[in-house]
């Protein structure tokens, strides 16, 4: 079971018009200090939060009950002007727990009205969540062939891949900077890697590796699976053959 936060600025259209067209630099800061605050105050309860949109979140939080979720808000309320919605849903499956969160706000089921809160809450059953961190081979050799304007261009294009092939499995993926993709997986992780990595061997001519973690909660569970990675780039380094995939889970 996954539990997913939604977390998006209100009204967010209509007050950057506020701010004039010599705006663009003031969102920018804003929307790195929110980033900021949320990623903070999310991790100290053992969650990890995606930047999807740059004005809207996605933050695994398995284990958080609607009193988390409402100290948070109190929070963000006492540190930004502008006023947050998050929406709540749970599911077997990360995409049907997005559906759920945005079924939530849309209906609306309302958990609490004073904090924007809307949803469905799982609390702390039912606890495991699966994340995969994807990096790319040795990158930095096609750096040294290639432009960085020509670099990022390869990343989207292996981040749109990946975000269809996932989101056919119900997964969700999530570029982390660099060349590092985080996918909140649905069960059967390690398959669903193996033929994501032919594929784009096969398609963009780009080696992975994928190392997987499941934990309680998704900070640990990217914990672990940034731990398989770097297993991964040891074996590597110690001159053996490596595995593409590595899984570590603390069950
Ligand atoms: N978000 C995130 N970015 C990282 C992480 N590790 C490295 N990076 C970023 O990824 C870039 C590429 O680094 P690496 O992946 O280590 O370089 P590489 O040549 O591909 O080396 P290998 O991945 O070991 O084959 C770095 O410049 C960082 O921007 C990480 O754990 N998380
Ligand atoms: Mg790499």
């Amino acid at each position: 079971m996954i539990q997913i936060t939604i977390i998006k600025i209100n009204e967010y259209g209509p007050w950057t018009l506020t701010l004039g067209c010599d705006r663009e630099h003031e969102l920018q800061m804003l929307q790195a200090s929110l980033y900021k605050e949320v990623q903070k105050l999310f991790s100290d309860k053992n969650c990890l939060a995606f930047l999807n949109r740059s004005d809207e979140f996605f933050v695994v939080t398995n284990g958080l009950t609607l009193n988390d979720h409402i100290a948070i808000q109190k929070k963000l309320e006492e540190l930004f002007e502008l006023k947050l919605t998050m929406s709540i849903g749970f599911a077997q499956t990360p995409f049907d727990a997005n559906l759920k969160a945005h079924e939530g706000k849309q209906s609306p089921v309302i958990l609490n009205k004073e904090h924007n809160i809307f949803g469905f809450v799982n609390g702390k059953a039912d606890q495991k969540v699966t994340i995969m961190h994807f990096d790319v081979d040795d990158l930095s050799s096609s750096r040294k062939i290639k432009s960085p304007y020509e670099i990022s261009s390869t990343m989207f294009r292996l981040y749109s891949s990946m975000l269809e092939f996932f989101l056919e499995k119900k997964s969700l993926a999530f570029f982390m900077g660099g060349d590092n993709f985080m996918v909140v997986s649905n069960d059967n992780a390690k398959e669903y890697a193996q033929k994501f990595i032919q594929r784009a061997k096969a398609d963009l001519n780009l080696l992975l590796n994928c190392g997987i973690g499941i934990g309680k909660t998704s900070r640990e569970a990217a914990k672990l699976a940034t731990k398989s990675l770097d297993k991964i780039r040891e074996i590597r380094d110690s001159g053996k053959e490596k595995p593409e995939i590595l899984e570590t889970s603390c069950f």
